[in-house]
């Protein structure tokens, strides 16, 4: 029964049909799947699809627009239903898109699971300058600062990110995790960061480890 979700999940993010994308998403949470396997065996397969797809000219920009559309109706959906754990307050993180990108599926996935597992979360939504990650780290007294990018183009700003902590004194006030789509370890490893999360649960798994 699950599969059948899964496919039609991710036919709906192909499809660009956001109707179809909150239908499938409600009725696989009433079928009892949880939340991030709905999302992760049917609606993120749909949408890579989708990213191949236009990396390959099969489908171009409004196509890709209609599918990322879908595919935030979805991810709304399936963000609310993420159960809360009724812990305390397991530190501060401070998040968000780096300058120049608007891609945060992703990165508004990963702040769901952490609100949901106890993260006192501030998400500054996307194309985030440098200062503001600072600013507002500085001011809502975070542990964690943790950035995304999903093109390769502006990877750069996470380093910049690491250099400007540096030279203000404040690296070490805080602990930096990294991730989208083109970051791996290794480019944590050669920027600095503290730490690379390949998904949502791996950056909760992270930040958990980096604040023990
Ligand atoms: C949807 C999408 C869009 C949507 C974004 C809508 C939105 N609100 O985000 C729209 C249509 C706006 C868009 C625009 C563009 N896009 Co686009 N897009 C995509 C697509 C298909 C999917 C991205 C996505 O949502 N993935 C699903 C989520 C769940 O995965 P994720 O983002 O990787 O996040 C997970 C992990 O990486 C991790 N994670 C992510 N961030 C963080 C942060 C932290 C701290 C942690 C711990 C973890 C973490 O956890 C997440 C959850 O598991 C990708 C292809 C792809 N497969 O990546 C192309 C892609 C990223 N886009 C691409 C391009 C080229 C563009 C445009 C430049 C197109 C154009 N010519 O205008 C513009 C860029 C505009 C801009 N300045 O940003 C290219 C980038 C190529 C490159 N090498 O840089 C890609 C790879 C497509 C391709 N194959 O060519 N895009």
């Amino acid at each position: 029964m699950s599969e059948k979700i899964f496919a039609a999940a991710m036919e709906a993010i192909i499809k660009g049909d956001a109707g179809k994308a909150a239908d499938t998403a409600r009725q696989g949470l009433d079928e009892g799947i949880a939340p991030l396997e709905l999302m992760d065996k049917g609606f993120v397969p749909g949408i890579n699809e989708v990213g191949e797809q236009f990396e390959s000219g099969q489908i171009f920009i409004p196509g890709l627009v209609t599918s990322a559309a879908a595919m935030e109706k979805a991810t709304e959906i399936i963000n609310a239903a993420i159960p809360a754990e009724t812990q305390t307050v397991q530190g501060r993180v401070v998040i968000g898109t780096v300058e120049g990108d608007m891609h945060d599926i992703g990165k508004t996935i990963v702040v769901a699971l952490l609100k949901a597992n106890g993260f006192d979360v501030l998400d500054l939504g996307r194309d985030v300058a440098i200062d503001r990650f600072i600013d507002v780290a500085e001011k809502f007294g975070a542990h964690i600062i943790g950035s995304s990018t999903l093109l390769t183009t502006t990877m750069g700003v996470q380093t910049e990110l690491e250099k400007e902590l540096t030279k203000q004194g404040l690296r070490r006030k805080y602990r930096t995790v990294v991730g989208g789509a083109p970051v791996t370890q290794r480019w944590a490893n050669r920027i600095g960061a503290d730490a690379y999360a390949q998904d949502a649960n791996d950056g909760v798994k992270k930040i958990k480890a980096l604040l023990k």
